[in-house]
């Protein structure tokens, strides 16, 4: 796999030169201090850890306004304490990391008569289960994350292949056939870590199949549309683009190519990403945005991009494109520092707001952590000071962090996300702690940011 990665990386050598005529000016700025920084990011970790403690624990989430807490079904998945857990021990957290293990490993019990969203329950729980289990070797980790990927094997059992959106964990019932590429093609990494160690081949298969099954139905120019039903595999909406519902789909081609030694995902990655790069790549002003297109002409829908879209400078990245990375990171940077915060949309060519509501998502940083690995070039560093200056200026809360009703008013609304943990600090802290931290090379990271090793 290796190998491979590394000719893919030579083919595309004329890629990773820095190109003189993107390069992004940068004002002279003092040095960073990237040991202060990983500090200070570490201790907002703490301070929101203490506020869901204090305020919402037992539950999945901190509702960081009101002090009370939130449950996605009526009844807790610890999703915030799965979600941080991994978080905990690689900043080195010991005495919240034990007690939380030991705290999930007493209550968490997927024996509820709930129907959970497959997706969002595979990249967080599953996802951290595993991570944490790797990171840990307790194998009652291990056990709760095959206990769960059995529960959410019926999601599957649709004429096509393509899993149902939702399914209860007790009875196996299945509802929601109308899903996306980004549902029905997230969940390879998980399902099949699991398969690797639990040896049970049936999760590996399911989820491979779903992922296949959507990059089955893509148009005849590559691109996949936004809403596809699972019982008769048709498309339900043929707007392509790379923003929510559609997103990971891209980013586990390629990642399950690297983790599992796929072929199959290498030959869908290398076809998907000419489409996209074709069809969705826009040139504005010398700016490179990725946007909107009908699915089976290509003609351009939308010039809209936002903080979802903002993973792609990191997934360009990691498949060796280092020049459109990079291009790409300076837009989503612009949109940031347009606002002071990023919005969940604009449309790049006016800059005028679409959405403008800021949920803490991690995805510009993740990729800013993405291009300081590969370039180490001190720009990131201090993108990364600037976001998170402006984060912690704007989110912060007394119990927590808070997301954004709007980014102009900077107006707080009383969500805080589990992703805020598992994700957004995460990335901030591996941006600014030593490399050692943790090997980037050994892991591929989930759509949740859960590190999966490949030890099998
Ligand atoms: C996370 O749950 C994941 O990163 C997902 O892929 C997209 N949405 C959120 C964060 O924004």
């Amino acid at each position: 796999m290796i190998i491979r990665l590394i000719a893919l990386l030579l083919a595309c050598s004329s890629l990773l030169a820095p190109s003189a005529a993107f390069a992004v000016a940068q004002p002279a700025r003092a040095k960073v201090d990237r040991q202060k920084l990983a500090g200070r990011v570490r201790a907002e970790f703490l301070h929101a850890w203490r506020g869901y403690r204090q305020y919402a624990w037992g539950h999945d989430d901190l509702r960081p306004l009101t002090k009370t807490h939130h449950d996605w079904y009526g009844q807790t998945l610890l999703m915030t304490p799965v979600d941080a857990l991994d978080t905990m021990i690689i900043m080195g957290l010991k005495d919240e990391a034990v007690k939380t293990r030991e705290y999930i490993a007493a209550n968490l019990s997927f024996d509820k008569d709930i129907y959970v969203q497959n997706f969002e329950i595979t990249i967080r729980h599953l996802g951290g289960l595993l991570s944490a289990y790797q990171l840990t070797g307790d194998r009652r980790l291990l056990a709760l994350a095959e206990d769960l990927g059995t529960r959410l094997l019926p999601a599957f059992n649709s004429a096509t292949g393509l899993p149902y959106r939702f399914v209860n964990l007790k009875t196996g019932k299945v509802r929601d056939p109308e899903t996306n590429p980004a549902e029905s093609g997230t969940l390879l990494v998980e399902f099949g870590t699991l398969s690797k160690l639990t040896r049970k081949p049936v999760f590996y298969d399911k989820a491979k199949r779903a992922l296949v099954e959507t990059y089955k139905r893509r148009s005849s120019i590559g691109l996949v549309g936004s809403t596809i039903n699972v019982e008769t595999g048709t498309w339900t909406n043929k707007d392509s683009h790379l923003g929510g519902g559609i997103d990971s789909y891209y980013e586990y081609l390629l990642k399950c190519w690297l983790l599992f030694g796929d072929e199959d995902c290498r030959r869908m990655w290398l076809a998907s990403i000419a489409a996209v790069n074709k069809y969705l790549a826009d040139e504005v002003k010398n700016e490179l945005w990725y946007g909107h297109a009908e699915m089976d002409s290509g003609k351009r829908t939308a010039t809209s991009y936002g903080a979802l879209d903002a993973f792609f400078p990191a997934v360009l990245a990691l498949s060796g494109d280092l020049r459109r990375a990079r291009r790409l990171q300076a837009s989503s940077f612009k949109m940031w520092t347009t606002f002071g915060i990023e919005p969940e949309q604009l449309n790049y060519r006016t800059m005028k707001i679409e959405s403008a509501g800021y949920v803490l998502r991690p995805e510009i940083i993740e990729s800013t952590y993405y291009l300081y690995h590969y370039t180490r070039d001190p720009q990131y560093l201090q993108m990364g000071e600037k976001m998170f200056d402006d984060f912690v200026k704007h989110c912060r809360t007394e119990a927590g962090y808070a997301a954004l009703r709007s980014v102009v008013t900077k107006e707080k609304s009383d969500g805080m996300q589990s992703f805020l943990f598992a994700e957004t600090l995460k990335y901030f802290y591996l941006l600014f702690a030593p490399p050692s931290t943790l090997n980037f090379k050994q892991v591929v990271f989930n759509t949740e940011a859960h590190p999966i090793r490949k030890t099998w």
